[in-house]
């Protein structure tokens, strides 16, 4: 397993549409746990394809909440209700937050490391982590929905 590089904000890749992947394949397996490993080295609670370098419909969340490791690939949207606002950051953003409002439930569908279906539900955290990652798969950073100035982390 390695540590991949993450792309930062500014970075064109990170603006483009993430392609839907087709099958499982070595390499996409070994992506998967490379990006595990990022994930959890740079202390993160997701981490999308795109973010490194990879424009894969993919993506890897961990919000700590017991259930593990949790792998999205070609994940959908099916549901979203509610609303939360709250700080969020990203790690092609380092050391900066601010507050965005979200769907505090979402109900989304998506591949497993099998590439069996699987549905999830989430609120508060989980639900914020799988829209943003979601996001980075259409080039969307939560700068772009940011409310008021993004801060750094230093600051309140
Ligand atoms: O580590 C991360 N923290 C976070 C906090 C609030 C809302 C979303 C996130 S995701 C982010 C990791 C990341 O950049 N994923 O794309
Ligand atoms: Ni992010």
């Amino acid at each position: 397993m390695s540590i991949r590089n993450i792309r930062e904000l500014g970075d064109e890749i990170l603006r483009k549409k993430s392609k839907e992947v087709r099958e499982m394949t070595p390499r996409l397996q070994t992506l998967v746990e490379d990006m595990l490993e990022t994930m959890y080295e740079s202390y993160g609670v997701g981490l999308a394809a795109p973010q490194v370098g990879v424009l894969k419909r993919l993506v890897v969340i961990d919000v700590d909440d017991g259930q593990g490791p949790i792998v999205m690939i070609n994940p959908e949207i099916l549901e979203t209700s509610g609303s939360q606002t709250g700080e969020e950051g990203c790690l092609s953003v380092p050391g900066k937050h601010a507050q965005v409002t979200r769907p505090d439930y979402v109900k989304a569908k998506a591949l497993d490391i099998n590439m069996e279906p699987f549905e999830i539900e989430g609120t508060g955290l989980l639900a914020r982590c799988i829209l943003h990652e979601c996001d980075h798969l259409d080039g969307i950073m939560y700068v772009d929905k940011a409310e008021g100035p993004i801060l750094n982390n230093e600051e309140e």
